[in-house]
């Protein structure tokens, strides 16, 4: 039989222009996980991953903190490595974009490209900043999305559609760094024909493998029709664009590239070939971020393809995170950090893997609050796993000194074997949680089995039931621990050891698990899950609430509306023809007021600190277009304007006909 090449795993590289949080984990982990079950039934896995360190948004932090890109980049990629060790995401190899290998393997394949006539240049009009006297690329420059008019950034609507945006594409381009309106300049860029690869694309599509959402999203993009894509960018740093020093590929160009790269690098060092992983029918499987699926799913194998290249076996696209029900951003302050917030306050790194695993399916949103990250920790690894295992140890070492000499009942055997091959079936099927979920389900049929046959009371008057209720619990809690190891490696190798194996559960095989243990002594054991206390975890959801008042606070000082958005404010000003209490309530007046060209009627809280009969004649200002709505079942058309807690009224300066537009 021909043996099967191993399987490569590889995760989205992290860009090296910001620490590691909670949302680079939501595929770290899963992807770290599923090599850990791969290898326990028994394939070959090699798992690469290394930083992102061309584009744009490295350039822009590196010159915020006066630093080299290059500087800025092996300063986060050293703390990204350290951060995964921690996180017990453990890649065989983790490389560097900005490497000579990545360099001169990038250059290879575009050469590769430009032969076989994928590639052609054209001149376009490029977003120019008059002020700054430079090409803005990507994220040099802001604006509105031409597809959906959100405000967007220059390569990506990240706000909005999701769409990619192509230089030039964007409306009403702003200079990121000196907020300069931009011109449009000409200049040469070269294109990929990726419009000839539809075919080839809806055929590779249709039998790609992983997870659905993202086969199914590209296959619609490439239905809707794909645009050739500009693949050069006028920027010193990245690699190269063969023939032309003035530019540098596209960064998604380079990136994925560098999975290759780093496949190469790790072969060079383990003596092996990288083509045999890379080439032919390979089993490339990608792990990736849901944002990054038109990325990995078109533009990549369209470039491997045009380039000679094997395609990618499967892409499994993550779900998106949120925290605290809001949608993750590190700008309005809804983030975890991996560091700071979480293992540096002495949290283990398996309750977040089991919180990130087990919270929902690969392909969903995953929600992180610190109240439910905490009652599934207590409930579930605390109560119905760390329980069981540590009341089955305690009983067998002070009752039998250790693993008692009895054989396992075969219907235990029977009830494992059931989560191995379901565990299995999950995993093949990238359902993560399903497989997780089975693993909690025999923890729990065993606390039932040691809470009904109870040891500790048949132990008085059936020695030998009670031996075997417990030979059957270590049997048990050794095939958790086996089977856990990929979700919580950490605690799952501290049960191990308590269960006096010596060979590393890493290397040990799942359906080693089918099989019962030999009698042998055992140390004292020690519970492994410890609770989630309560104080502790108020004090971490008051963290989060801080970080989002004071970025809120920080956003409002900073962000700026256009002259465009203020004028589709209509505020004029009017002049109050009558008030009235509104019956029912203290704080209330109803008004009426002229403003030019009608009476409007509007609902103010400023009955605490007005008398309806000063107000009658007043000139104050109004929003006259802000949406109606019902106060205390009275109509209110508009917005009086005023300032502070007394609610002082803004009135013009001078006299002012009722209806004169504020400007
Ligand atoms: N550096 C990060 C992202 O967009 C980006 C991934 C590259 S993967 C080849 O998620
Ligand atoms: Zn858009």
């Amino acid at each position: 039989m021909m043996r099967k090449q191993p399987i490569l795993v590889t995760c989205g590289l992290p860009y090296t222009n910001g620490p590691c949080h909670i949302g680079h984990l939501r595929t770290y982990v899963p992807a770290d996980f599923y090599v850990r079950c791969l290898r326990h039934m028994g394939e070959e896995v090699v798992f690469i991953c290394g930083s992102d360190n061309h584009g744009t948004p490295i350039v822009v932090s590196a010159e915020e903190a006066k630093i080299s890109p290059r500087e800025m980049s092996e300063r986060y990629h050293a703390h990204f490595a350290e951060t995964f060790g921690r996180m017990m995401v453990q890649f065989d190899h983790f490389g560097m974009t900005d490497d000579p290998t990545n360099h001169a393997r990038t250059r290879k394949i575009v050469s590769r490209l430009i032969e076989n006539g994928h590639v052609y240049s054209r001149v376009i009009q490029q977003s120019y900043c008059p002020q700054c006297k430079r090409f803005l690329p990507d994220r040099y420059v802001e604006g509105l999305c031409p597809h959906c008019g959100t405000p967007a950034r220059g390569d990506e609507c990240d706000q909005g559609c999701g769409r990619h945006l192509e230089p030039g594409e964007i409306r009403e381009p702003v200079c990121m760094v000196c907020k300069t309106k931009a011109e449009l300049r000409d200049q040469e860029h070269y294109f990929f024909r990726l419009g000839e690869f539809k075919d080839f694309l809806l055929g590779y599509l249709e039998n790609l493998q992983g997870t659905l959402n993202a086969r199914n999203y590209a296959l619609g993009w490439v239905r809707e029709g794909l645009r050739d894509w500009c693949i050069t960018r006028t920027l010193d740093w990245g690699v190269k664009f063969p023939g032309r020093d003035d530019l540098v590929v596209y960064v998604w160009v380079d990136a994925p590239i560098g999975y290759i790269s780093f496949t190469e690098e790790w072969a060079n060092e383990a003596g092996k070939d990288w083509r045999d992983l890379w080439c032919g029918d390979n089993r490339v499987t990608h792990f990736i971020g849901g944002d990054i699926i038109y990325h990995h799913c078109i533009f990549w194998p369209a470039l491997l393809k045009g380039a000679g290249y094997g395609t990618p076996h499967a892409i499994v696209a993550s779900g998106m995170v949120k925290v605290d029900d809001h949608k993750f951003s590190k700008s309005r302050g809804y983030v975890v950090w991996t560091n700071e917030d979480y293992l540096d306050r002495g949290l283990p790194a398996d309750y977040l893997r089991y919180y990130l695993l087990s919270y929902t399916n690969h392909t969903k949103d995953l929600n992180f609050s610190w109240k439910v990250f905490s009652e599934r920790i207590n409930n579930e690894l605390v109560n119905t796993l760390g329980n069981f295992v540590y009341r089955s140890l305690y009983f067998a070492h002070r009752e039998f000194g250790g693993i008692p000499d009895i054989p396992v009942r075969p219907e235990v055997l029977a009830r494992i074997k059931e989560t191995i091959d379901s565990v299995t079936r999950a995993v093949n099927q990238y359902d993560f949680k399903v497989a997780v979920d089975e693993m909690m389900a025999l923890a729990a049929y065993g606390n039932n089995y040691i809470q009904t046959n109870a040891p500790w009371k048949l132990i008085k008057t059936d020695r030998d039931s009670a031996c075997q209720v417990i030979k059957d619990c270590i049997v048990l809690v050794n095939a958790l621990a086996l089977l856990f190891e990929p979700a919580i490696p950490q605690k799952s190798r501290e049960i191990w050891d308590m269960v006096g194996n010596t060979v590393p559960i890493e290397k040990t095989a799942l359906d080693s698990a089918l099989s019962d243990l030999p009698a042998r002594p055992l140390k004292a054991p020690h519970p492994v899950f410890q609770k989630l206390e309560d104080s502790f975890i108020r004090e971490m959801d008051d963290l989060l609430r801080k970080r989002v008042k004071e970025a809120g606070e920080r956003v409002r000082k900073t962000e700026t509306v256009s002259i465009e958005e203020f004028s589709r404010l209509d505020i004029r000003t009017g002049r109050i023809v009558s008030a009235e209490p509104v019956p029912k309530s203290r704080k209330l007046l109803a008004l009426q007021v002229d403003i030019g060209s009608e009476i409007r009627q509007v609902v103010a809280g400023i009955a605490p600190f007005y008398r309806p009969e000063d107000l009658v004649g007043k000139n104050v200002v109004i929003v006259a277009n802000l949406q109606p709505a019902r106060i205390f079942g009275i109509e209110s058309r508009g917005m009086i304007l005023a300032a502070g807690d007394s609610a002082s009224l803004l009135m013009p300066f001078k006299d002012v006909p009722p209806g004169t537009k504020i400007r």
